[in-house]
């Protein structure tokens, strides 16, 4: 795709919003073309969970060790380099296991924990966190607020990290809730963000638009600021070829009776998105997606795949921008 010089320097303000692994590696790509300073990375808190005494955030943690660069380059979570004699120590004391926690990651949670029971909000402890890991862009959590995600399965009401991990994601699935979400209140500086066009660029990250995008989109005051900002919106899908990378997207998708497609990903996100970027695998489908659509290679191996998709999503957006897209975005919801 053809950049304008701005871009290319990595001038663009962009919000990135996003859930762990997949979401991140585009937050990535985003941070390391962008000038620092000008990406804000808005994250999904419906995953944590109280574990073993803990406060567990696990997608804001992928986050800050992808950015930080101290995060596991094989698994996605965790972090590198990692040791493992507490987790050791627990199997010996038949205490629980199943959730894997990492000596280094241990200090995180047991931190996060102390300060959270001190009273300090969880966005002062993350961005704390990210200036100890000399990130130079903002990591905010959708809402200092507890949001937790349920999943109502055939096994009955499971919690995010039940059916995850412990269940690996195997139950039937009939639905899935965010309980707290309509009291949760969204933090204030991206709501003006968006509300002030302070952004070049809004970008839904590949992440899993029922488990990790949606609890964020049901903070009402967050979808509204969304669909009414008058800054170009696009999302990522994280569907190629009818199947995600890694993990159960598609599987959710079809027992949520949602096309396990780009289709349906564009229906997903309708009325809030302006541009879909979608795998050159499935340029076959942009004619039939009623929003407007980027072919390119969205699979991300390498560090180069992570920058090229990110200038991808900036120069899409600018363009999106110059065809005042998104005041059509918002007459049509
Ligand atoms: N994912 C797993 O599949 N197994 C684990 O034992 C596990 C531990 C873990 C510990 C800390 C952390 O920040 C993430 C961890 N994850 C683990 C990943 C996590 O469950 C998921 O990636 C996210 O919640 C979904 O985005």
């Amino acid at each position: 795709m053809t950049q304008r010089p701005d871009i290319a320097r990595g001038g663009s303000s962009v919000l990135a919003i996003c859930g762990g692994v997949g979401g991140a590696k585009l937050a990535l790509g985003l941070y390391r073309v962008l000038e620092p300073g000008r990406l804000t990375v808005l994250v999904n808190t419906g995953d944590d969970f109280e574990h073993l005494g803990l406060h567990i955030s696990p997608d804001i943690d992928t986050v800050l060790y992808t950015l930080g660069g101290l995060a596991d380059p094989e698994r996605g979570w965790g972090r590198r380099d990692e040791t493992w004699a507490c987790m050791e120590a627990l199997k010996a004391l038949d205490a629980e296991s199943w959730f894997l926690l990492g000596d280094k990651d241990l200090a995180v949670h047991i931190e996060r924990t102390r300060r959270l029971k001190a009273g300090e909000t969880l966005s002062g402890i993350v961005g704390g966190f990210a200036r100890h890991f000399g990130i130079a862009a903002e990591i905010v959590p959708m809402s200092d607020d507890p949001v937790r995600t349920l999943l109502d399965s055939d096994e009955g009401e499971l919690t995010f990290q039940q059916y995850f991990v412990a269940r690996q994601c195997q139950p039937k699935v009939h639905a899935i809730s965010f309980a707290g979400a309509e009291a949760a209140r969204a933090p204030q500086a991206i709501l003006d963000g968006l509300g002030g066009a302070a952004y070049d660029a809004v970008v839904l990250c590949p992440s899993n638009p029922l488990l990790s995008i949606d609890p964020i989109l049901r903070i009402e005051t967050l979808r509204g600021a969304l669909a009414a900002t008058p800054s170009p919106v696009i999302a990522v899908s994280p569907l190629v070829g009818g199947q995600a990378l890694k993990g159960p997207a598609a599987k959710l998708m079809k027992e949520l009776g949602h096309a396990a497609s780009v289709e349906g990903i564009a229906d997903h996100y309708r009325g809030l998105i302006d541009g879909l970027v979608i795998d050159t695998l499935d340029r076959d489908h942009a004619s039939g997606l009623r929003v407007a659509s980027l072919p390119t290679q969205t699979v991300m191996r390498s560090l180069e795949d992570r920058e090229r998709l990110a200038r991808d999503c900036i120069a899409f957006s600018a363009e999106l921008a110059e065809r005042r897209l998104p005041s059509a975005r918002r007459a049509g919801c």
